[in-house]
């Protein structure tokens, strides 16, 4: 039954209230609400800042590993490098690259560092197995003995498709020479990449959200082999912070960064495209293949981005500038 009843947010007596006084108040009580709301805002976007930011000194060293840890892998750094890589601009600050990452396994948002602490890189696994005659298993500090050899620094560009990038020196081994070393079958098509599943060291994997964990993600065999394709344990000439990938990661600098899979425990051979992270979230946002490409929105508009540090706004090139080296492949 619909019973009719005085509205209880009428002015009472509007009638006998002046409208110029009546219009008053109402405008008045817009501006403090409006104060009131901004104030809010003022002091939400305050916290919001003390929270994210913290001392370069704060950022740099929650990301480090344990000093003994480190000090097993000491003796790789500097790798030789390898000058037919250059950036062609600035190399971003390693604080401001440091501060702002994306590892969801952490934090949706870019402080990943405030939440890496609990991670243990080392001791660590990495397993290549699958089509291949030489399934390795290797621990971290036998992958460093067994590549030595192949260790380089490059410097890279990466570009993000949230439209930041950066510019870095990572050192690594390109992944072919560790696929290589497996021996892969012909029927080998595919690499397929997982990361690590630590709810007790990762909080957003203990917080029973709705992401596909482990990360995952995968490359084509001829991608997987290029020259440019580095599986990098270093960045800055220091083992990797925890905050970059450590101990291990995959970079695919012509490819959005979200294909550089960070951590990675298991690389295995196959014989079919492999369901990846992103793309099993948003298969029309974050397509298998994702090489950089200025003229495709995904969905938003790609032709620029933003370069951390310097917060310069530049043309985004298509292969992310690599061409020369991957363009063969498409
Ligand atoms: N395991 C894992 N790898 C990951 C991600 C992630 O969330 N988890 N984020 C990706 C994305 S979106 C980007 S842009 C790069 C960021 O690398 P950086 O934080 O070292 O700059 O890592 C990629 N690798
Ligand atoms: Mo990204």
């Amino acid at each position: 039954m619909f019973i009719h009843r005085p509205n209880p947010l009428a002015p009472r007596g509007g009638a006998e209230t002046p409208q110029r006084v009546f219009l008053n108040r109402r405008r008045w009580l817009q501006l403090a609400g409006m104060g009131a709301v901004g104030v809010g805002a003022g002091l939400a976007y305050r916290q919001w800042q003390a929270y994210s930011s913290g001392a370069d000194d704060e950022v740099l060293t929650a990301g480090r590993w344990s000093p003994d840890a480190e000090r097993k892998y000491a003796g790789f750094y500097p790798a030789a490098k390898d000058e037919r890589f250059e950036y062609g601009r600035d190399e971003t600050p390693a604080i401001a690259a440091a501060r702002h990452t994306n590892f969801y396994e952490f934090s949706r948002f870019k402080w990943c560092w405030k939440f890496v602490g609990p991670f243990r890189p080392d001791p660590w696994t990495i397993t290549i197995d699958g089509l291949c005659r030489q399934p390795l298993k290797l621990d971290l500090a036998q992958f460093h003995r067994q590549f030595r050899g192949d260790l380089v620094e490059r410097q890279y560009r990466h570009r993000c498709v949230e439209r930041w990038s950066m510019a870095v020196p990572w050192t690594g081994v390109p992944l072919a020479a560790v696929l290589k070393a497996a021996d892969p079958l012909a029927q080998a098509t595919h690499i397929r990449f997982v990361s690590f599943h630590r709810p007790d060291e990762a909080p957003q994997q203990a917080a029973g959200n709705e992401f596909p964990w482990p990360y995952t993600e995968g490359l084509t065999i001829a991608e997987a082999t290029s020259e440019l394709t580095l599986l990098a344990v270093g960045v800055y000439g220091s083992p990797l912070l925890k905050q970059h990938g450590a101990p291990i990661r995959l970079v695919v600098p012509w490819k959005y960064g979200y294909k550089s899979i960070k951590s990675v425990e298991r690389i295995e051979l196959i014989g079919r495209q492999p369901a990846t992270f992103w793309n099993t979230l948003n298969p029309q946002a974050y397509p298998f293949e994702s090489n950089v490409d200025p003229a495709v929105p995904r969905p938003w508009d790609q032709s620029y981005e933003t370069t951390l540090g310097s917060g310069e706004r530049v043309a985004t090139q298509r292969y992310n500038g690599y061409e020369q080296w991957v363009a063969g492949l498409y």
